[in-house]
């Protein structure tokens, strides 16, 4: 499943992805049935999931309770309850009481509670309340600065801190990152609209064709997947012959910023070397090994938020594969989270695989990728 540098069949994973639709007879028969007649597969990654859906105030309700969840530290509540929201967003069509969902896994006691005062009262007070608390209120003004998460904010939550004034007015020790997230506080909370994303990636695309003709830039993310506007740009930078992509990163945006298009940026190089072993399941959440820049861009712009003074500030992840693992970069970089989340344990479930950004291979096989791990890079 490894295969070899540059080997055809690892580029082409359609096989894997095509196996979680109804071609396999694990998933018809693990299916669940609905009243009316609906059914559900129990993976999220193998339900249509449309951004506009019927059901937007029960998954609005449950996703702000995942949030709170998320920010209290509680992954698994946090977890249950966007599990709750993904299989709501596959119904298809608006649900009108609890019982037309019958026994269906995946949404819990506490997520039927949540349904069914929306239903019947059409909020919950439960999540009126956190919506009002101080706490959540906090939480999501700090973790919307770029560079907080939920730790740092939590912090500075329990030393007192309630408003980005504070912030500053106390003397709060910033990293750099975050000083720039401040600084562009309001355009970075500005939703990024789709000629926006576009404009920077020809923008970037003009950059790589000066430092290394025929590299390939795609824009991958939420635009990706059809969103009209998103929080940020994702990038992914690739070039048809291997090795020729090391180095490219740190000329494409040293040319960048000679144009004067880049506010903010810090880079991290690629760790594949530094891998020492197997990732446990679902362990490679949050960061994969590419060589990637975490930047903010100035956008000229016409009109909208910014017009006044010409640009706005945009936050851009430029993230760079090598081709051998190009495919698994752009499936993992594309999301959404939760997708990919339900991607890994698919794979891992019901194929004994581990998927990741670099690679799909038979878990039980993994001695076999150690050797290959050697190759990388
Ligand atoms: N990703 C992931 N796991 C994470 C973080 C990100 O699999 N913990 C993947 C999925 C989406 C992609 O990386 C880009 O991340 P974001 O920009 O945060 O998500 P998005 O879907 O592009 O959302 P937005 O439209 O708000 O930018
Ligand atoms: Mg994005």
């Amino acid at each position: 499943e490894c295969g070899a540098e540059g080997d055809p069949a690892l580029l082409d994973i359609s096989w894997f992805t095509e196996s979680m639709g109804a071609g396999r007879p694990v998933e018809i028969e693990s299916r669940h049935r609905l009243r009316g007649g609906w059914q559900m597969a129990p993976y999220a990654c193998q339900r249509r999931t449309p951004l506009l859906h019927s059901n937007q105030p029960l998954t609005e309700a449950l996703e702000t309770l995942a949030e709170e969840a998320g920010f209290s530290g509680s992954e698994g509540r946090s977890l249950a309850f966007t599990r709750a929201a993904s299989v709501l967003k596959a119904l298809p069509g608006r649900l009108s009481t609890l019982e037309e969902l019958g026994p269906l896994p995946g949404i819990g006691e506490h997520s039927r509670r949540v349904i069914q005062d929306v239903l019947e009262d059409g909020v919950c007070a439960e999540v009126e309340r956190v919506k009002l608390s101080e706490r959540y209120q906090t939480m999501k003004l700090f973790t919307k600065i770029f560079g907080v998460g939920v730790r740092t904010a939590s912090r500075w939550y329990q030393e007192g801190l309630r408003t980005l004034v504070d912030l500053q007015e106390r003397g709060t020790k910033l990293t750099r990152q975050q000083q720039a997230g401040l600084r562009h506080y309001d355009d970075l909370n500005t939703p990024v609209e789709r000629g926006e994303a576009e404009s920077i990636s020809r923008a970037v695309q003009g950059a790589v064709q000066r430092c290394l003709p025929g590299t390939s830039v795609t824009l991958a993310g939420g635009f990706r997947r059809g969103k009209p506007h998103g929080h940020d740009v994702d990038l992914l930078l690739t070039h048809p012959e291997a090795g020729r992509e090391a180095g490219l990163l740190s000329r494409v945006v040293s040319w960048l910023d000679s144009q004067d298009l880049i506010l903010y940026q810090h880079s991290q190089e690629n760790s594949y070397a530094l891998q020492e072993g197997p990732e446990p399941p679902g362990g490679r959440d949050v960061m994969d090994r590419f060589e990637r820049c975490f930047s903010i861009f100035r956008l000229e712009v016409q009109g909208g938020p910014g017009a006044a003074r010409g640009w706005k500030a945009v936050r851009v992840d430029l993230v760079v594969a090598p081709i051998s693992q190009f495919p698994f970069a752009l499936l993992g970089w594309t999301g959404s989270r939760h997708f990919e989340r339900e991607l890994r344990r698919f794979a891992s479930h019901e194929r004994k695989m581990v998927l990741n950004s670099h690679a799909l291979y038979d878990s039980r096989r993994v001695w076999q990728l150690w050797a290959y791990v050697g190759t990388w890079g």
